[in-house]
């Protein structure tokens, strides 16, 4: 299938401004707005005071002290005073620096959810859950109301030579949303019945989403050897999945292009081991290609059938880049034949200046399918917190060859397609522990147009919502 040169050239110009973010970012290191607080990185600790929690003022050792502050404007930004900042499940660095899985975000990133401490041991319970009301326009649009919600509760702590973690995250997606997904023009990927693929629909997040257990040691004081095994949980591939990032959670809806970066992030079976070296990280996972099938209330079949590797390094305090590679082996139920190869690069980077703190995340994507074809997606989504108000938009380009269900005579064709989102959030009752806020974005989504006939000219979609956070 041939791509159009318009394609081409803005993939290129895509990924020419991703490698400039990542090689430009470092270099301008000293020019950045420092973010406040903490205005600098942690010390690492001393390699057998890994959690050198201590409890705050008028808080007993073992009393389970909440690490937060009364107000909630304050409460929305850095959770942590600087000696009490606990360090990593995977190593001896501030915990901020841990997202999704086993991946690393800026150091300076938010950190909502509800934080506990008991001796050595560190607890994190976050969760969010979005009330919404979906409205996807042209031919090929839908209406629905439906539920996007997930909640985790991480703990780890010393344990003989290392330390040890566990994870757990769990969504009520299999019932608030429903085997059929939600209605999202251009969304492709997974089945509802494992007969018909899902087309401009997202599918549900299966009931768990990650269980998983991790140990580490750690030889010297910025440095780590670690281990990851979930069942399911998230290998080393792609950047933190956009329901943790905070430049994409603020979006009730997925990206289009997730089956091109993040959606590895429920894989049933995975086992990662990793190094860490100050602002390095380098690991290997395997795990089992396969996506979830449609059943989203059971426990699949582990299987180590397809690898990944990941290089990590957060330069700053504010910046986060990754590049990694996975081989998935069949990963779609209704294509088994075909293999993927997966490559992906990111930058997330924090801007933060007078309680203000923008996230944006930049990414590329290519799934080299078995069958010859190469196709990308690109990704820019950033996000803005000012006071009470929260403002959001992400860009999107994709390429798919699964917008037209099989049998159609032009099933297989590559189309490149956009997608423009903008948004706001206001918190109406920004109270501690559950915060509300509600919400409502638009769309724009655009086709080639030869599927004019199929999607209508640069449909409109929106959403409107009620989001409560653990916070
Ligand atoms: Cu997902």
């Amino acid at each position: 299938m041939r791509k159009s040169g318009m394609t081409k050239r803005r993939t290129l110009a895509g990924a020419a401004a991703l490698w400039l973010a990542i090689f430009a970012a470092p270099a301008a290191r000293g020019d950045e707005p420092t973010p406040e607080p903490p205005a600098e990185p942690a010390p690492a600790p001393a390699p057998h005071a890994a959690h050198p929690h201590t409890p705050r003022k008028g808080t007993e050792a073992g009393q389970m002290p909440h690490v937060h502050p009364a107000s909630p404007q304050q409460s929305k930004m850095f959770h942590f005073h600087h000696e009490d900042m606990p360090t990593g499940m995977f190593g001896p660095y501030p915990l901020m620096r841990e997202s999704s899985g086993t991946s690393w975000q800026p150091e300076s990133s938010l950190h909502e959810g509800l934080h506990f401490a008991r001796g050595t041991w560190t607890t994190m319970v976050h969760g969010w859950a979005n009330a919404v009301w979906d409205h996807q326009g042209g031919p090929r649009g839908d209406e629905k109301i439906f539920g996007a919600n997930m909640v985790m509760g991480r703990t780890h702590g010393k344990f003989g030579p290392g330390t040890l973690g566990f994870s757990a995250m769990l969504s009520a997606e299999p019932w608030t949303i429903g085997k059929q997904g939600y209605p999202l023009l251009l969304q492709t990927g997974e089945s509802a019945d494992g007969v018909k693929p899902l087309i401009d629909r997202q599918h549900p997040h299966d009931l768990w989403m990650e269980l998983a257990t991790s140990y580490f040691i750690s030889p010297d004081p910025t440095g780590s050897l670690f281990v990851y095994a979930g069942l399911p949980g998230e290998p080393a591939l792609g950047p933190p999945v956009f329901m943790h990032r905070m430049s994409g959670e603020a979006f009730p809806e997925a990206p289009i292009g997730h089956h091109w970066l993040d959606a590895t992030h429920i894989s049933y079976g995975v086992l990662t081991a990793g190094l860490v070296d100050g602002s390095w990280k380098f690991e290997g996972s395997l795990f089992r290609g396969r996506e979830p099938d449609q059943n989203r209330l059971d426990i699949e079949q582990p299987r180590l059938d397809s690898h990944s590797f990941r290089l990590s390094l957060n330069p700053t305090p504010a910046l986060a880049l990754q590049t990694s590679y996975g081989r998935l082996h069949s990963p779609e139920a209704l294509e088994p034949d075909v293999d993927v190869d997966r490559t992906t690069v990111s930058a997330v980077m924090n801007a933060s200046r007078n309680g203000r703190l923008v996230q944006t995340t930049i990414a590329w994507g290519r799934n080299h399918e078995s069958t010859g074809s190469n196709l990308e997606a690109f990704l820019l989504e950033s996000t803005a917190r000012v006071g009470r108000s929260t403002w959001m938009t992400r860009v999107e380009q994709v390429e798919k060859d699964n917008l037209l269900p099989p049998g159609d005579p032009r099933a297989g064709k590559i189309y490149d397609v956009d997608k423009l989102s903008a948004g706001y959030a206001f918190d109406v009752w920004p109270r501690y522990p559950v915060s509300f806020a509600v919400g409502g974005f638009a769309s724009i989504s655009r086709t080639p147009d030869e599927l004019d006939p199929v999607y209508g000219k640069n449909p409109v979609s929106g959403m409107v919502f009620v989001r409560a956070v653990l916070r």
